[in-house]
């Protein structure tokens, strides 16, 4: 198991130009990344939403890589999805999901059978032509080259620590700082789609 911060950190000279999808780890990327035009934070919305969203993203904008930093209560919910992804197999996006087996923006409840299931054997049964599962911080970044060198669609298991949240929600700092509008905008601009 490792810290998101510290994988984050380790993936940013990797990153090149992809748009960045950061799903709940977020709060970590918001500060660590330095193409923030590019990321598309979306805050805490429903679960389940983020791989529908950065998959969408990725059919649109063919020509750009995104890359989506999923979570396992996330990918539990929007279970579907990966088949959709896998039938449609858009070449630019890379499914990272990080697992820190609970619900650690709502307090750290647990996930339903955190412990025995093989997310990396989901996304390959639901037919993800490449997919990883990595538990130590030294390989995952160390297979960063081949995973983002190579044509997606990817799906790529990560168990991480939980930072859980237990601050009561209207007491917690926010930690996107632009609005959705604000995200979305500066994104158009960045990649040349701006109406
Ligand atoms: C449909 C829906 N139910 C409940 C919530 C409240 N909620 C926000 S984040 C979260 C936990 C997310 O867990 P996970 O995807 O594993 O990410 P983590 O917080 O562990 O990083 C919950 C229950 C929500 N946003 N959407
Ligand atoms: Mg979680």
């Amino acid at each position: 198991m490792f810290h998101t911060e510290d994988f984050l950190k380790a993936f940013l000279p990797h990153r090149g130009d992809a748009i960045v999808v950061p799903g709940r780890g977020g709060k970590h990327w918001v500060k660590i990344s330095d193409k923030p035009d590019l990321d598309l934070p979306m805050g805490d919305p429903a679960m389940g939403g983020h791989a529908a969203f950065a998959f969408g993203l990725a059919m649109a904008q063919p020509k750009h890589r995104v890359v989506l930093f999923d979570s396992e209560g996330d990918v539990q919910m929007g279970l579907g999805i990966l088949l959709t992804i896998a039938e449609q197999k858009p070449l630019n996006f890379y499914h990272f999901m990080l697992d820190n087996e609970c619900y650690a923006t709502t307090g750290g409840q647990p996930v339903p059978n955190a412990k025995n299931v093989n997310y990396e054997m989901l996304a390959k049964g639901a037919g993800y032509p490449r997919t990883y599962s990595f538990t130590e911080l030294d390989a995952a970044v160390a297979a960063l080259p081949e995973i983002l060198g190579k044509p997606g669609p990817v799906f790529v298991a990560m168990k991480v620590h939980a930072d859980v949240e237990n601050k009561p929600i209207g007491e917690r700092v926010r930690w996107r700082k632009r609005s959705w509008a604000q995200v979305i905008g500066d994104l158009q601009r960045k990649i040349g789609i701006a109406a």
